[in-house]
């Protein structure tokens, strides 16, 4: 088991010889989220599967996934003012993440339906930022669930942080992700009021869209 300081060499790239052999349980605790990553998508694929051959459309348009960086998981334990070893590690829901950018709102909850459905799925948090948006405009929702990874001699629950969001939210949030790191802004306060108003008109877009969608396939809003 690798020591605070181990640990802190590992995520930092610092790494002497003398600590080499404390990276076999990082790595292995990595392993197993980067499982847990391909479980869920696996889920994800199978469901779009299925209602592609129901419905004759696909819920989602594509699947992002990322294990957390050394560097960033570090910064995160220390910002929670967690210990830096794998039990702190443990404590991060988000290390291993999964982002599924659908084309309609409603598509949403219709996966996170079928997916929470699943009897092998535990769901620890969900959070909604799209009934309820971040004050900054912000939108998507976010689940932590947990998913099961076959080893070859154990099975273990891992905690997969898995956000829905549509194209126009992804759209928003990608490009406010970017925008974040201009420093020394002249009017910070106009600029996140400028933010939040393209939030505001995307998710009006994105509900304009969906009816468009009801009148051609049902006749009716
Ligand atoms: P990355 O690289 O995308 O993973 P915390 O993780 O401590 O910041 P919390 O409560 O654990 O906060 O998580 P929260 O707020 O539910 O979701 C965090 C993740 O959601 C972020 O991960 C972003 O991916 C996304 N997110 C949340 N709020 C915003 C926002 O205002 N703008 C954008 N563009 N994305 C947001 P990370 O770790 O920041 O980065």
């Amino acid at each position: 088991m690798p020591t605070k300081t181990d640990l802190e060499e590992i995520l930092t790239g610092e790494h002497p010889e003398v600590v080499l052999e404390s990276i076999e349980p990082f790595s292995r605790l990595m392993m197993r989220y980067k499982c847990a990553i391909m479980e869920v998508e696996t889920k994800l694929r199978v469901l779009n599967a299925e209602f592609s051959v129901q419905y004759d459309r696909n819920p989602f348009e594509s699947i992002k996934s990322r294990l957390k960086s050394p560097l960033s998981i570090l910064e995160k334990l220390r910002r929670r003012d967690l210990p830096v070893t794998l039990e702190g590690m443990e404590q991060l829901f988000d290390i291993a993440g999964v982002r599924v950018i659908c084309s309609f709102q409603e598509d949403i909850y219709a996966l996170v339906d079928m997916l929470l459905a699943q009897d092998d799925i535990r769901l620890i948090e969900k959070k909604d930022y799209i009934q309820h948006p971040k004050p900054n405009g912000y939108r998507s929702l976010h689940l932590i669930v947990e998913v099961p990874i076959f080893l070859s001699q154990e099975k273990r629950y891992m905690k997969v942080e898995v956000q829905f969001r549509t194209i126009a939210m992804d759209f928003w949030a990608s490009l406010e992700h970017k925008l974040k790191y201009k420093k020394d802004v002249k009017d910070p306060e106009l600029i996140a009021a400028r933010l939040r108003a393209c939030a505001e008109q995307s998710a009006l877009l994105d509900l304009e869209m969906q009816k468009i969608r009801h009148l051609i396939e049902w006749g009716q809003e």
